[in-house]
């Protein structure tokens, strides 16, 4: 289902690169959706134009990738403005806002926590007389939404080993791993070489150094194979959008991270256990149960308490054995409660499409 806007503006929208790879991540993604599926010209500002590149590939004729640099001399603002994750907006820009009455929509972090719906969508005048209104992603009908793009389907569907450069593992479960530095990878190394079940694990390039302390091995090269007793690992390298989004559909259970890859193991449909970027406070555990208690809320105790531990335990590092093996006698369990997710999540209005609806309405409203 999608929304066809009245205009063909050019938008902007702004993304600064804390770290890592979800703050690009998530807008070049939304920059192409808003472009692809609703014919919105957007101009992307960011200040770390190689990796947005990277992410960008080979880009879209809707999407100009500009450097957002500290003394960026902005001529002109858009009539809508989207900032990213808090990133903020530069001085100069705001003042040629208030001269162009432009709309500010500040697209913020996901979360499952209750408080999100009483954000969503509110506005926050700011000193300079210009009004903010905060946009939060969601899992309810009274946030913003996911980003899910309409072309995920047919990827999924068509979507080979092959294309990834790889071959199916028969007779092995095949893992994809994406995860932090805080994470327990010893102990899970430890309970995967023990695994009941062969198991081949995929790691990506940018994991790998965590990998190879965990092995206390030399560095890792793409294309490395270690077998440890009952578990192979093989470093992959930094995959496209794309081709991640293959992997995630092709593999029996993923390990994610952060804000996007977390959601794209939602959209695989494939059991997954999720590391939040750690908080101080450890807000990123009230982040997690926040979650579970939504992603668990239709499985059976069993398979609950299965998936909740282990996604605590791995958050936490306290990681064990029972773990894994509790996580390996629930699999046929979990793979089906995690399709069942996927199409009961689904149902919602993507987050570029309610976005584009919010901006109609905000727009409208102010004639
Ligand atoms: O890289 P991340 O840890 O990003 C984080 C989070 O966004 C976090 O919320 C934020 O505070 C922090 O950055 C600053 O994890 P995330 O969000 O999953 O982003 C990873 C992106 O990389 C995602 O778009 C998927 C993509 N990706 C690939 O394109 N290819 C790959 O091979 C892999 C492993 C990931």
């Amino acid at each position: 289902m999608s929304f066809q806007p009245q205009t063909t503006q050019t938008w902007d929208l702004f993304c600064k690169v804390v770290d890592n790879f979800g703050d690009i991540g998530v807008s070049w993604r939304l920059a192409h959706q808003l472009a692809a599926e609703h014919g919105i010209y957007i101009r992307l500002w960011v200040d770390d134009l190689a990796l947005a590149q990277q992410f960008a590939g080979a880009g879209h004729a809707h999407i100009q990738l500009q450097h957002w640099a500290e003394n960026t001399d902005f001529s002109q603002a858009a009539p809508v403005v989207i900032e990213t994750f808090s990133c903020g907006l530069p001085d100069a820009y705001q003042q040629r806002m208030r001269k162009q009455a432009s709309l500010w929509v500040n697209v913020d972090y996901l979360s499952a926590e209750r408080w999100v719906e009483s954000f969503h969508a509110q506005p926050s005048p700011q000193a300079n007389g210009l009004l903010r209104h905060f946009f939060y992603p969601g899992f309810t009908s009274g946030t913003g939404g996911l980003l899910r793009e309409a072309s995920l389907p047919a990827l999924q569907a068509q979507a080979r080993w092959s294309d990834l450069g790889l071959t199916a593992a028969p007779g092995r479960l095949t893992l994809s791993l994406f995860c932090y530095a805080h994470a327990p990878l010893a102990a899970l190394v430890d309970s995967l070489q023990a695994s009941a079940v062969p198991v081949r694990v995929l790691v990506p390039h940018t994991v790998a150094p965590l990998l190879a302390k965990a092995l206390d091995t030399p560095v890792l090269q793409v294309g490395d194979r270690l077998q440890r007793q009952q578990c192979e690992f093989l470093v992959i390298p930094f995959l496209s959008q794309t081709d991640y989004d293959r992997l995630l559909y092709l593999c029996d259970l993923n390990f994610v991270r952060g804000e996007d890859s977390w959601i794209r193991a939602l959209w695989a449909g494939k059991p997954m256990i999720w590391l939040p970027y750690q908080q101080s406070e450890d807000a990123h555990l009230l982040k997690l149960n926040a979650f579970m208690a939504h992603y668990l809320l239709a499985a059976d105790p069993g398979l609950s308490d299965a998936i909740h531990n282990a996604m605590l335990a791995w958050a936490q590092g306290t990681w064990q054995a029972q773990h894994w093996q509790a996580l390996l006698a629930a699999l046929p369990q979990f793979a089906l409660h995690a399709s069942a997710f996927k199409v009961r999540q689904s149902q919602q209005y993507d987050l570029a499409t309610n976005l584009v609806i919010f901006i109609e309405k905000c727009l409208t409203h102010r004639v």
